[in-house]
């Protein structure tokens, strides 16, 4: 998969040369290109932005850099990305990013990644873009960054990860927390018994020590969900919580 991102802070973007995603790019599995959008503004000071019509607080980044800046991406096409990439403008006004919408993207030969910063960036490059581009605004959750580039760094994980060879064991990508609808179970590892420093002793629950996998699996899904409901009752939908009750679901 091919990958653009601009941004004013390109380091931000440096933790991506790291673990897992770093090493699909050392393997080719993903070709990630930062673009400071500075190099796109030519006055002196490389003006990225200025005031807003209106009034109101902040500065609006000024269209110009932008629309050369993803020109300057849109020329890089090749055979491998189609004519141009999906635009995704992280923001906190967008539609909310999640595990479906990450597999949605990962399916795509060629995304660009644009990081506004300050109070946003001028309405009219979202319209030049869409006239070149399909593009969607992205929101990580109902709080506020100071610009797109954490939320770039979750987005390149999240979608990284599902591409074919970045995870080695497939299996690890089925059972987790979002895929299937519910939290994941609790896990451990040896000693069975462990004291902590207090003195207390804590025990892996009995069942995990036996060979049961029936058993094993029951007891996995009924920790799903009580944790579910515990921590995330929005996931736990009116059908799946009657059809559990019922005994009819136990995949
Ligand atoms: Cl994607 N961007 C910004 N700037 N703030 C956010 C966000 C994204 N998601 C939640 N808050």
């Amino acid at each position: 998969m091919r990958i653009d991102a601009v941004s004013i802070f390109p380091q931000y973007l440096d933790a991506l040369d790291i673990s897992l995603i770093g090493k699909a790019r050392r393997d080719g599995l993903i070709d990630l290109r930062v673009h400071d959008l500075r190099d796109f503004a030519h006055d002196r000071h490389r003006t990225v932005d200025d005031t807003p019509y209106g009034g109101g607080a902040g500065m609006v980044m000024k269209p110009q850099p932008w629309s050369e800046a993803l020109t300057h991406v849109l020329d890089s096409a090749d055979e491998s990305t189609g004519a141009a990439p999906v635009l995704v403008v992280p923001g906190p006004g967008g539609e909310r990013f999640s595990q479906t919408m990450a597999r949605e993207l990962a399916g795509a030969p060629w995304l660009a990644f644009a990081c506004g910063r300050y109070e946003g960036i001028d309405e009219r490059v979202y319209e030049w873009a869409a006239d070149r581009m399909e593009v969607r605004v992205v929101s990580l959750g109902d709080y506020v960054l100071n610009g797109g580039e954490v939320a770039v760094l979750a987005m390149v994980e999240a979608i990284g990860r599902l591409l074919p060879g970045v995870v080695g064991n497939a299996e690890s990508l089925v059972e987790e927390s979002h895929e299937g609808g519910l939290l994941e179970y609790p896990i451990y590892t040896k000693p069975s018994s462990w004291t902590d420093a207090a003195g207390v002793e804590r025990d892996v629950p009995e069942v995990l020590l036996g060979g049961n996998h029936a058993a094993i699996a029951q007891w996995r899904h009924e920790q799903r969900l009580t944790r579910t409901a515990a921590r995330r009752p929005d996931l736990l939908s009116v059908a799946a919580t009657t059809r559990e009750l019922a005994g009819l679901d136990h995949s």
